[in-house]
């Protein structure tokens, strides 16, 4: 199977691809400037792909522009819109294997991982059809006049733009794409700099389902440059972000400057808070044992709602994290395209020298190592060279810690204790983020209470994990502004204009001359 991988994808790598696309035709940077995709199993190139820059930027954000101000999309019946929406679901079902395979390897997460991401995509894709098929066309308002007929209808933004990270590169990339389509936008998608592959794949599927010339556009490039330039672009309407903090702000700061409409998705700190009444039984002490270490764990803990702050109740503590650790360290690292290996590398060596750092700083400042907070020994199937770091758990942690306070996004799961529920509560909404949380209880009422005082945008109540299309998803405070997904994803795609129609116009006689 891998050595199937390494073939396919690296006939692309014997030169540069022409990835950025501007105005329906395939383009090298205008610089000529390329860069290598890494493969984080080994640290080796195996694509190469163009570098753009501002003035690749400048020319998308102008095709953008162009098929927006003067181009059929924008006007295109909803229900052709929702049709070509569908058509993008049923390619990517069609390329469900390939498009899977160049995530894994570009992403460094599982096969298995990588094929549910396509089918999530694919499934956003139908959602927002369906959503934009089913609405009425405008909201007649009562002006209280016979003779007056007023409606609220809702418009395309505009030019979009669109910045994306490395951790889910075709879902992220597919919550924007596929909203601002149904409402009839065009845009110009940046993804991350190191995984811009399946981006590259998805623009090739949207044009093959007849997306008109123009709506489309994709520059690959760092984002201090074509990012930069996205976001403070005049021409550029909105700007959706999903990324750190850190760079979120930079976008935000650049985006006010033409007063942008900007939503962000910049991570979170997420609690897993865990009752010892959920672990009554062996069952229930299995099913939340397995699902701490999925929260923490999956995607090398590289994912934006990971639930890296394990709370557990004291009475548990010693239980609930000796089998963690025991079931941490028996997790199977290797290359995501290789039979059984449970979780892949890390993204890159930058991404794990930042999880290193906080390790040795957590156990500077007192937690307790229960496994892992190390790289593993070489195999064959894990090459010395790939950026593979060990599941950790750090016990006796507190919120004063760097790692309990931070985005760590790696393998690195915190353990702190409460005793009632008021405590429980506290802990899991002490953080500057608020993008999603989890608890765990057999007392139903106890969920319930619980649930309602988070300050989360998802929370979980004896799960971790799921989204559902039809239901919003994004940050409170730091974790972001705005949502993707659900009836709200597509509202951040849209202006809202109401249209004021006298019937029977006359003076007003306001002024007496
Ligand atoms: O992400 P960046 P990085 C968090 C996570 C991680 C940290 C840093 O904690 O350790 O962020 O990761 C583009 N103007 N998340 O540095 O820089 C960049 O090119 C415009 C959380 O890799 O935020 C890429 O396309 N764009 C997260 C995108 O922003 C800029 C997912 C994200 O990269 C830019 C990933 C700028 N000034 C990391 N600077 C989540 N929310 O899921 C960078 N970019």
């Amino acid at each position: 199977m891998a050595d199937e991988t390494r073939t396919q994808v690296a006939d692309d790598a014997e030169g540069a691809r022409p990835t950025v696309h501007v105005a329906g035709r395939w383009l090298h940077a205008a610089s000529g400037a390329v860069r290598e995709i890494i493969d984080p199993a080994d640290a080796l190139p195996f694509a190469v792909v163009a570098e753009g820059d501002e003035k690749d930027a400048d020319l998308a954000v102008a095709a953008a522009r162009r098929a927006f101000d003067k181009g059929p999309w924008p006007r295109t019946p909803v229900a052709e819109r929702a049709a070509l929406l569908r058509r993008v679901a049923g390619l990517l079902g069609r390329d469900r294997e390939r498009i899977g395979l160049l995530e894994s390897r570009d992403a460094g997460k599982t096969l298995e991982e990588g094929r549910v991401d396509v089918d999530c995509v694919a499934d956003a894709f139908r959602y927002f059809a369906d959503l934009v098929a089913a609405e009425a066309p405008g909201r007649v308002v009562d002006a209280g006049s016979p003779t007056v007929h007023s409606v609220v209808v809702h418009e395309p933004v505009g030019v979009c733009a669109m910045i994306t990270p490395w951790n889910y590169p075709l879902l992220q990339a597919s919550w924007k794409i596929a909203p601002a389509l149904a409402a009839g936008n065009t845009f110009v998608v940046k993804p991350s700099e190191i995984t811009p592959l399946t981006t590259v794949a998805l623009v090739e599927l949207l044009l093959e389902a007849g997306l008109p010339e123009g709506v489309a556009n994709l520059v690959t490039g760092p984002g201090r440059t074509v990012g930069a330039r996205l976001a403070d672009h005049p021409d550029v309407d909105l700007v959706s972000f999903t990324g750190g903090l850190a760079s979120g702000t930079e976008v935000a700061r650049a985006a006010a400057a033409t007063v942008k409409k900007v939503a962000l998705e910049l991570g979170g700190k997420n609690p897993n808070v865990v009752f010892a009444d959920a672990c009554a039984t062996d069952e229930g002490f299995d099913t939340a044992v397995d699902q701490a270490l999925n929260a923490a764990f999956l995607h090398s803990g590289q994912v934006c709602s990971a639930g890296g702050r394990l709370i557990v109740e004291e009475s548990l503590r010693e239980r609930f994290v000796t089998e963690l650790a025991r079931r941490a360290e028996r997790i199977r690292l290797g290359r995501g395209t290789e039979d059984g290996v449970e979780c892949g590398p890390m993204v890159s060596g930058q991404q794990r020298e930042k999880t290193e750092r906080h390790v040795a700083d957590a156990l500077a400042e007192g937690a307790v190592l229960r496994c892992g907070g190390k790289r593993p020994a070489p195999t064959a199937v894990r090459p010395e060279a790939g950026y593979f770091y060990e599941p950790t758990v750090l016990d006796h942690c507190h919120r004063a810690m760097r790692v309990v306070r931070e985005e760590v996004f790696g393998p690195v799961l915190t353990v702190e204790t409460f005793r009632t529920e008021d405590e429980a509560v506290a802990l899991a909404n002490d953080t500057e983020y608020g993008l999603a949380g989890a608890v765990w209880t057999a007392d139903a009422g106890r969920a319930r209470r619980v649930a309602g005082r988070l300050r989360h945008g998802t929370v979980w109540i004896n799960d971790f994990h799921p989204y559902l299309p039809q239901a919003e998803w994004g940050g409170f405070g730091r974790s972001g502004t705005g949502r993707e997904l659900g009836p709200a994803g597509l509202a951040e795609y849209r202006e809202t204009k109401h249209v004021y129609q006298n019937l029977a116009p006359a003076p007003v006689r306001w002024f007496a001359g």
